[in-house]
């Protein structure tokens, strides 16, 4: 049915007298159907399976609609009635399954997957209340339940079922089904796996519930508190849940295509996302066996089916589960993995690579790289750290293993959607060739020192600042300066990710501008994070930036210079709006410690310039726009490395021989922190730093100083700024997401 005809028949009114909510939903269920149609029966045989705890896929009418190539007749029918698109989907619930990196890049991954035409399926879980929703209140972050499921969704209730038995209890379980549109491409499925009896009522004051309660808690919440045993246990019996559903699924799907089972790596490959899947493996073992194939054939087969990446070298995120948990919720699991361990000892003396370790821990990762047949890092400095030093034993053993595979984004969601001026000036100088071929806005840079369109970058940059102010204003109440720099920081709360850096030099300059020296022109500080509930450090930091903004805007002389803003509930639709308005991009994580980073390319995609450390994909960037397009600082990977393995770091030392960092420091138990804020807090924060600080913050005070002040400056000659723009965009190619994918399939998957 045409579209007006249908908005009309399905509110029973004019397009004009719908509200916004009205039209959301008759925007749902047309672009359902559009997508039905477009639905063609599997005629693969291999396929890719894409298994991760999380899928931070994003609100999806939009970007759906612009790739199902109608974005612009929708959004021209509706402003024609008065309507805008970006109102109505205001009213879409954003969908709170992911957590950070891992599961943003899980959603651009299967965005490209079907993009290219690719047979693949993301498996993961249907977290009824997400992560949790960030409310502030005295300075403090609270977590509350995210309720994102509403009676009409993208999701699709299937009659697939499965009874999942742990060690206590058994459930049943139902597919859920959000169908993935590639660009002008397939559609392909993301599988979320649900428990029949969930019973969200159970949750009490925030986010706690009896975590005891298996039957209905299973699929509450992603990542519940794992600070006690129930914790850890119930995050076991999660884990199990998505990949004996998985699983299953997979090889029902595998026999129906013609599969044997015998030949299973012809029908499927499993990409496995970081560890939080890894029981696949004995998993998949366990059924084939009890189809009548011998383990050692099972373990052949699933070792071919098998690929692996690894997004971290944080030790305290490479799990390791104690098998009396393991004895608990997955005693079918148990022998199998003594087995594969088993296996191991015989071949190998070196106790490192050890699946079990004398302490009891099974080591999940070790399972990935014995019985996967490729492991990769996700940048290319991440992949040598892992190959040289981290995984070094491993890389001994199975060089032929080991593969970098660089990160990427989505352009569809990361330009087309979030920034439709750009895209248009863009299409406008180069034509549409760069919507496929992300390489091709190379092409931008014969623009370099053309005046014209340099000056038109600023404005588009103006006029999406203007946007921000105006949504911050509304979501957030606070009101910014749009003629200030506008740096931003945005990803998950981690010391290694080092906010707390950016806080000290926020002291540093607030401290500068009450001595009188005062920048050139304001600056707009933003944060967006959330903290693991549980992770103390993590929420100090938090309450060290709330309590820095109030300061700040109290200050009648310091607030016309200087505006901390940390944005609540940080997620993809604020993302969306953030970054096209990003003057500096903040990727300050200690070097060696940032596996990849993606926004980082999401930032320099939509004109920020980067300033950043050595560190995961910054190398890579830093390469491809040169010294002068990017603001690097601080120690390299190498000297960091080695701080760690001389044991040689005394953040004392560098407190003491530095006083504007002492100053900065101190600020933060001093009068005016604790008159606001909470003392305990403070103080522990203030104490972590000065006599621990494993993450180096004052190593690279010094030199993120000066290079932040030097970009301040560098910024008011607007047309070199604008031509540093100019480069990170053309040059940002490389990170689409679509290259990634083209890499995993040539290297890995072999699918088609
Ligand atoms: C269960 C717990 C231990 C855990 C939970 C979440 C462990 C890890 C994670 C999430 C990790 C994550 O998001 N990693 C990020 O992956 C991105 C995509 O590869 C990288 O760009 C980013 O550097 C990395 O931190």
């Amino acid at each position: 049915m045409q579209l007006k005809k249908f908005i009309e028949t399905t509110c029973n009114k004019p397009i004009s007298e719908c509200s916004n909510q009205e039209l959301y939903l008759a925007l749902l269920s047309y672009t359902k159907e559009q997508i039905k149609e477009k639905e063609t029966p599997c005629n693969d045989k291999k396929k890719l399976y894409y298994i991760s705890a999380e899928f931070l896929i994003g609100k999806l009418l939009s970007n759906n609609l612009i790739n199902l190539g109608i974005y612009d007749e929708v959004a021209l029918l509706l402003k024609g009635n008065g309507k805008s698109l970006a109102e109505i989907e205001e009213a879409e619930p954003e969908p709170s399954l992911g957590n950070g990196g891992l599961g943003r890049l899980a959603a651009c991954f299967l965005d490209s997957i079907a993009t290219l035409g690719l047979p693949g399926d993301g498996v993961g879980l249907n977290y009824h209340l997400g992560l949790f929703k960030q409310v502030f209140k005295d300075h403090l972050q609270n977590e509350t339940p995210n309720p994102w499921i509403e009676k009409e969704s993208w999701l699709h209730k299937t009659d697939t079922t499965y009874r999942i038995a742990f060690g206590g209890t058994t459930v049943t379980s139902r597919l859920y089904d959000i169908d993935v549109i590639g660009y002008n491409n397939r559609v392909n499925k993301l599988h979320l796996f649900d428990v029949e009896s969930v019973d969200e009522s159970i949750v009490r004051d925030g986010i706690s519930f009896n975590k005891e309660d298996i039957a209905k808690n299973l699929t509450l919440f992603l990542y519940p508190d794992d600070s006690d045993e129930d914790g850890r246990l119930l995050r076991i019996y999660q884990q199990y849940f998505m990949v004996s559903n998985g699983a299953r699924l997979i090889l029902d799907e595998c026999i129906a295509r013609g599969s044997n089972l015998h030949d299973l790596p012809d029908y499927a490959v499993i990409q496995i996302n970081d560890t939080h899947p890894t029981m696949v493996i004995p998993e998949l073992i366990r059924l084939l066996m009890i189809k009548g194939i011998t383990f050692h054939e099972a373990m052949d087969i699933v070792s071919r089916t098998c690929a692996y990446t690894n997004h971290t070298i944080l030790a305290e995120a490479l799990e390791k589960w104690p098998m009396k948990y393991l004895e608990k919720v997955v005693p079918q699991l148990t022998p199998i993995i003594y087995a594969l361990d088993d296996m191991v000892r015989r071949n190998y003396s070196d106790e490192s690579v050890y699946i079990i370790d004398k302490n009891n821990l099974v080591h999940m990762a070790h399972i990935d790289i014995h019985y996967g047949f490729s492991i990769n890092g996700v940048a290319r400095l991440h992949t040598e750290i892992l190959e040289n030093n981290e995984l070094n034993n491993f890389y001994k053993i199975y060089p032929e293993k080991f593969n970098n595979k660089t990160n990427g984004i989505t352009f569809r969601r990361w330009l087309l959607h979030c920034d439709h001026d750009l895209t248009k000036f863009i299409t406008s100088l180069i034509g549409e060739g760069y919507k496929t071929d992300a390489t091709e806005l190379e092409k931008l840079l014969k623009f370099k020192d053309d005046k014209k369109v340099l000056s038109e970058l600023l404005k588009i940059k103006q006029a999406n600042k203007k946007v921000l102010k105006d949504y911050i204003l509304t979501t957030e109440g606070i009101e910014i300066d749009d003629n200030s720099i506008y740096d931003i920081q945005i990803k998950r709360l981690h010391e290694y990710k080092r906010q707390q850096l950016n806080v000290l030099y926020l002291i540093h300059k607030y401290l500068e501008i009450k001595a009188g020296k005062l920048p050139k022109r304001p600056i707009t500080a933003i944060f967006g994070a959330k903290a693991a509930p549980a992770y103390i450090i993590a929420k100090d930091i938090i309450h060290a930036i709330l309590c820095l903004q109030d300061i700040i805007d109290k200050d009648p002389v310091a607030s016309k210079f200087l505006h901390v803003v940390m944005v609540e509930n940080y997620n993809v639709s604020k993302a969306e709006k953030l970054i096209p308005a990003c003057d500096i991009s903040e990727q300050i994580s200690l070097a060696s410690k940032e596996a990849s980073g993606t926004g980082n390319m999401k930032f320099m995609l939509n004109g920020a310039i980067t300033l950043g450390t050595m560190d995961g994909a910054n190398v890579e960037i830093h390469d491809l726009v040169g010294d002068d397009n990017i603001y690097i600082f601080g120690e390299s990977s190498e000297e960091v490395i080695e701080h760690y393995a001389k044991a040689d770091y005394v953040s004392k030392d560098f407190y003491e021989a530095d006083p504007e960092l002492k100053a900065a420091v101190d600020f933060l138990v001093g009068e005016e922190m604790l008159a606001i804020g909470s003392e305990e807090h403070l103080t522990r924060l203030y104490n972590e730093l000065l006599n621990k600080d494993w993450f180096m913050t004052f190593l690279d005070f010094k030199s993120y100083v000066k290079t932040k002040d030097q970009a301040f400056k560098d910024y008011e000659d607007r047309t070199a700024w604008a031509k540093k723009m100019l480069v990170n965009i053309a040059k940002a190619g490389f990170f689409s997401s679509d290259r990634t994918i083209a890499e995993y399939n040539r290297d890995i998957w072999h699918l088609k």
